[in-house]
């Protein structure tokens, strides 16, 4: 089954959007496998955002996105790291649609309260980066017939 890592950025915790976000993907039948309270080493957000580097928000992204604790989760269903990604929605402020996460909730361009993996390849390499093996864990859910 696929698997898409998201995290809940330093803005949406102090913003108190954890549950809210979470509530979103729950409601949609997006199953959460792994879900951690962290805050980020430099060292690991360099490794996260390492396709930035050399750019000109490069230093600004990590000093933000290391300034306090985040929500770092796994999430997992059919079809996930396409799913997520429309409904975080567009990266620039005035491209999120409404309805979106960043649409109904972010003006910033860089303050953007959410992450999620854009591909296969980048899911599997931040799901290693963020995660051991242990604490994903695999179960079901009773209501799953219902939802599908
Ligand atoms: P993310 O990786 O965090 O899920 O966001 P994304 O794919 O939608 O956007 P991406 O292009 O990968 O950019 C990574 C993060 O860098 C910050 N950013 N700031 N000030 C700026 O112009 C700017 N551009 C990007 C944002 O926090 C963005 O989410
Ligand atoms: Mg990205």
């Amino acid at each position: 089954m696929e698997k898409s890592f998201v995290m809940v950025k330093p803005d949406g915790v102090q913003r108190e959007l954890v549950g809210e976000i979470i509530g979103r993907f729950e409601k949609k039948g997006v199953k959460v496998i792994g879900l951690k309270l962290m805050v980020i080493s430099e060292e690991l957000a360099r490794k996260h955002y390492a396709v930035h580097e050399g750019k000109s928000f490069f230093e600004e992204l990590i000093k933000f996105i290391t300034s306090g604790p985040v929500v770092a989760m796994v999430m997992e269903g059919e079809g996930v790291i396409g799913v997520i990604r429309k409904m975080v929605g567009a990266t620039k402020p005035g491209d999120a649609d409404p309805g979106t996460i960043r649409g109904d909730f972010v003006l910033d361009a860089g303050q953007n309260i959410i992450h999620a993996s854009d591909s296969k390849e980048n899911a599997e390499r931040e799901i290693d980066l963020f995660f051991a093996k242990e604490e994903i864990i695999e179960y079901s859910l009773a209501v799953r017939p219902w939802i599908y």
